[in-house]
């Protein structure tokens, strides 16, 4: 991740707002986020323009984090761990300066975009070990500017536990992340499903999940953002997946697909020549029927 920037994530500028406005499937933007019940692993986020709502720490071991975006832009949780006991405030210090993150900086994942609206929530499952711990959001607004640096930033201590941690739900599908392409194992059909996400590396990879407008490819949507300058009507709507992930890390995710097209799609910048690796070919079609 030599060329890694924060603010290399303008692929989705203004997707955030035009997404939020009017793709398919797309939930009456009248409706009320979903009312969820929180538990001692159950960690519900609320996210808005611009700043998260979270709980201040949580008890090691499995971690179902759960997405509620109350808008009005497109929003996701890269949950980050802190090593060397850094904190919140050396992470924002550190992404003021340009290039690639400080080695103390891990990618663990959260739930990606997220329209806002009724009844969609992402979910992902992590296990997470004590220590410090960051959410982010590193999705753009219309100027390119990332949400975190709007404080779409949160602090997340994990404190030591005894007890024995959860294993993560079995997963139906599984689906591995390399450079630079999705390898999907098991039946992705209309339904819910969960899906274990696998980096297998060698560079930082995200799943981004988004259900196409009729008769769209994966590859309009990637047309739509970097070729189109987003005019018009954005093609598909985000429907979750795994935010970052670094080498070697796995979690796992709830998704919930109708029948349709839907495309996979990493936009993590290149660590050789900074393209966003949907260019690099990771982008997918999936016929969900
Ligand atoms: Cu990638």
């Amino acid at each position: 991740m030599s060329r890694w920037s924060f603010a290399r994530w303008t692929s989705l500028t203004s997707a955030a707002v035009a997404l939020a406005v009017g793709a398919p499937g797309c939930a009456k933007k009248e409706a009320a986020p979903p009312q969820v019940q929180a538990g001692p692993h159950h960690v519900i986020v609320t996210a808005q323009d611009y700043s998260f709502t979270a709980p201040d720490s949580v008890a090691a071991g499995l971690e179902m984090f759960h997405l509620v975006n109350a808008g009005p832009s497109l929003h996701h949780i890269q949950i980050v761990a802190l090593d060397s006991g850094k904190t919140t405030s050396d992470l924002m210090a550190a992404m003021k300066s340009p290039g690639p993150p400080p080695a103390w900086v891990r990618f663990v994942g959260g739930p990606n975009a997220l329209t806002p609206g009724g009844a969609d929530t992402a979910i992902a499952y992590l296990t997470l070990t004590a220590g410090n711990y960051a959410l982010l959001c590193l999705i753009p607004d219309t100027a390119g500017i990332p949400h975190f640096a709007h404080g779409m930033v949160r602090a997340l201590t994990v404190t030591p536990s005894d007890e024995t941690p959860a294993s993560a739900p079995a997963a139906d599908v599984t689906i591995h992340l390399k450079d630079y392409e999705f390898d999907v194992t098991g039946n992705l059909t209309p339904g819910a499903h969960t899906v274990r996400i696998v980096n297998d590396g060698p560079q930082a990879h995200e799943m981004l999940i988004a259900q196409m407008a009729p008769k769209k490819k994966a590859a309009d949507l990637v047309r739509w953002l970097e070729v189109g300058k987003m005019r018009g009507m954005p093609p598909a709507k985000p429907v979750g997946g795994s935010t970052v992930l670094g080498p070697g890390v796995s979690e796992v995710v709830a998704v919930n697909l109708a029948a349709g097209n839907y495309g996979l799609f990493c936009f993590v910048p290149d660590a050789k020549d900074g393209k966003d690796h949907v260019e690099h070919g990771m982008v997918k079609d999936l016929a969900i029927k």
